[in-house]
């Protein structure tokens, strides 16, 4: 785990953040002078749910609004509450209230001489939970996307990197170290491609198929249905009797193990943590059972491409700990979730998982190096998290007393994004301590109750606090910022995971309220009065930063898909052509734009779509 500062909101670095906001004046764009000032969820309301939309308006007195049915007959009436100004979108707000509205059908919400279109249904997620999941699926690496099997005839593509054999990158840096390569060839096909971009990166791969294998077992443990049943995404194993959440996670995790060093071979890497003005030594080591960090082209190709058209050459970077302990925490939980499903498949993973930690003990220091021409970085100076998360999977998966003496001694043991002995921060690819307590909050008799007990109660005080982060919130949403960080749409996903659990163990509405509030947001009640959801609302999200889904740029490619999670505004790191422009002229919620260029702000990533799996999964759990 790195700083995690930028992801979690403390009161007094809101305060102080949001005097500073202030003096930023909000811009109007053209995309903000035409918006409707009526901002809700544009897909629906749940029948039996919370509803709430709000409404931009100067005023200071609560507002008169009224809800019609679909002849124009009022069946409800309110007043608006007024929120005031919202430091992060720079809106005056309003908040309108009505779930005494239970009845399913479409109606009209007026408010201060706005009109809005509101849906109410059953179960208006379930479409959008299908579609969050399929987006794996279209993003497979190594295995033809079938027309039969994608909405739209323009999304089937030739299989991509079909084999991905690499060997060890070998040569200069763009800091001058030269890298001494391996003398062997790994095949690493299949798995996803990680985002926009055709790199597969394991550290990401991990969180990405930890959360969706977690939205499976946690159903499994409730003694829910499965999220989705064989056939329910219509993917190419489909039809073989086992989930298609399982079978859509397999992918990944086969693509993890492939990922490790074979047993016995010796690596030259950096051992230890070197600053970035300092050469590289590299020292010869045991490096097997590590698994390697990334494969990637030697550089970024250019957009649009599809995989199959991929003219660079592809090679595996060099092992390291974050990247083992990755692969062993979803590997440890393969081997527990498959064990009766496919027993040969189960131990496989075990036996990986348990050759993964062995060596990540052996080489604990071992970092990821960032100082290439392609590829993202994925790097992590902080790995104590990793080894916690790793050793509680892989502890709840055998019960061997050896790990838990090991998650005793951890830090983070029971620790929780806000509570516990060490707060682990926001969940996030670099910030899983999290994941291991929940892992064991949720496992039946492996802890002693007490400690499973204290687990919970971390996980429930972490989602007390973001309930309070979004009380005061002009659109209602968990988090306060003040900095919405590059997929700060997955980080409130994210967030709205560890309150869906926090449902799970106490029962209280209100945390399950918090749930929707963060898809609300998602949906559309957001100041850009956008859906970041291609294919759902009124105004979904079209131009991502994808390479093959890239219509706008080159109409020879597709339009994205339905289901795709956009990475949400962004104002911490505007560098890409389109955030340039932007730079100190939009307020956090709004330094966000509808286009391919944008890669800060709307690039899509299986980290992201993977906590939306599991939120609208927990929504609509059949
Ligand atoms: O999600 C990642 C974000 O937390 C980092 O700040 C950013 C810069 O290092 O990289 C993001 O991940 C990208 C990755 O490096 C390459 N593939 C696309 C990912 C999403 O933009």
């Amino acid at each position: 785990m790195r700083s995690t500062s930028l992801r979690t909101g403390s009161r007094r670095r809101t305060l102080a953040a949001a005097s500073a906001l202030l003096a930023l004046a909000p811009v109007a764009t053209a995309q903000t002078t035409s918006m409707p000032a009526l901002r809700l969820n544009q897909v629906g309301f749940e029948t039996t749910g919370p509803k709430a939309a709000t409404l931009v308006d100067t005023r200071t007195t609560p507002l008169p609004w009224t809800i019609s049915d679909a002849s124009g007959w009022v069946v409800l009436t309110g007043e608006t509450t007024v929120v005031g100004q919202d430091p992060t979108s720079g809106d005056h707000a309003h908040v309108l209230r009505f779930e005494a509205l239970r009845t399913a059908g479409a109606y009209s919400l007026s408010a201060g001489d706005h009109t809005r279109r509101i849906q109410i249904a059953d179960t208006p997620f379930a479409t959008l939970k299908r579609d969050a999941l399929v987006f794996f699926y279209e993003n497979r690496s190594g295995i033809p996307i079938e027309a039969a099997h994608v909405a739209r005839p323009d999304l089937a593509r030739p299989a991509g990197h079909a084999p991905d054999r690499a060997t060890c990158l070998s040569g200069t840096d763009t800091r001058g170290n030269v890298w001494p390569g391996c003398d062997y060839t790994l095949d690493v096909s299949g798995g996803w491609y990680d985002a926009g971009d055709h790199g597969k990166y394991v550290v990401n791969g991990g969180i990405s198929t930890w959360t969706l294998l977690n939205a499976w077992e946690r159903a499994s443990l409730r003694g829910l249905a499965d999220p989705y049943p064989d056939g329910a995404a219509d993917i190419p194993e489909s039809g073989n009797g086992v989930s298609d959440l399982l079978d859509e996670a397999r992918w990944e995790v086969e693509f993890l193990m492939r990922m490790q060093v074979p047993v016995g071979a010796r690596l030259q890497v950096p051992v230890g943590l070197f600053t970035r003005d300092q050469p590289l030594t590299f020292t010869e080591i045991d490096a097997g059972g590590l698994v390697h960090h990334k494969v990637h082209d030697v550089k970024w190709t250019g957009l649009p491409m599809a995989p199959a058209d991929d003219p660079e050459a592809r090679f595996l970077y060099a092992p390291n700990t974050a990247a083992t302990l990755n692969m062993v925490a979803v590997a440890a939980q393969a081997a527990r979730l498959w064990r009766t499903i496919d027993p040969a498949f189960a131990e496989r993973a075990l036996t990986a998982a348990r050759r993964g930690l062995a060596a990540a003990k052996r080489h604990p220091n071992l970092y990821a190096v960032g100082d290439f021409n392609g590829g993202g970085n994925y790097g992590d100076d902080a790995l104590d998290d990793e080894l916690y998360w790793a050793t509680a999977e892989l502890f709840v998966t055998t019960g061997d007393p050896a790990l838990l003496d090991d998650l005793r001694a951890s830090p983070f043991f029971l620790s929780a994004p806000t509570a516990g002995p060490r707060p682990t921060g926001d969940i996030g690819w670099n910030s899983v301590g999290a994941l291991g307590t929940i892992a064991l909050a949720q496992a039946a008799d492996r802890l002693p109750e007490a400690e499973r007990e204290a687990a919970r109660q971390s996980l429930i005080t972490t989602a007390r606090a973001y309930l309070a982060d979004a009380q005061g919130q002009g659109y209602g949403h968990p988090f306060t910022g003040p900095d919405y960080s590059w997929g700060s749409n997955g980080n409130l996903m994210n967030r709205a995971m560890v309150l869906g659990l926090a449902h799970d163990f106490t029962g209280e509405a209100g945390f399950r309220n918090g749930v929707t509030a963060a898809l609300d947001y998602l949906l559309g009640r957001n100041p850009l009065d956008q859906s970041y959801v291609t294919g759902h609302g009124d105004r979904p999200m079209r131009n991502p930063h994808h390479r093959f889904w890239a219509h706008s740029a080159d109409p020879a490619y597709p339009a994205p898909p339905a289901g795709v999670l956009s990475g949400g505004p962004n104002n911490t790191a505007m560098s890409d052509p389109v955030a340039e422009t932007m730079r100190g002229q939009c307020l956090p919620q709004t330094c966000w734009r509808d286009d391919i260029a944008a890669f800060t702000q709307n690039e899509v990533a299986i980290n992201w779509n993977a906590p939306f799996v599991w939120v609208t999964a927990f929504l609509s759990p059949t």
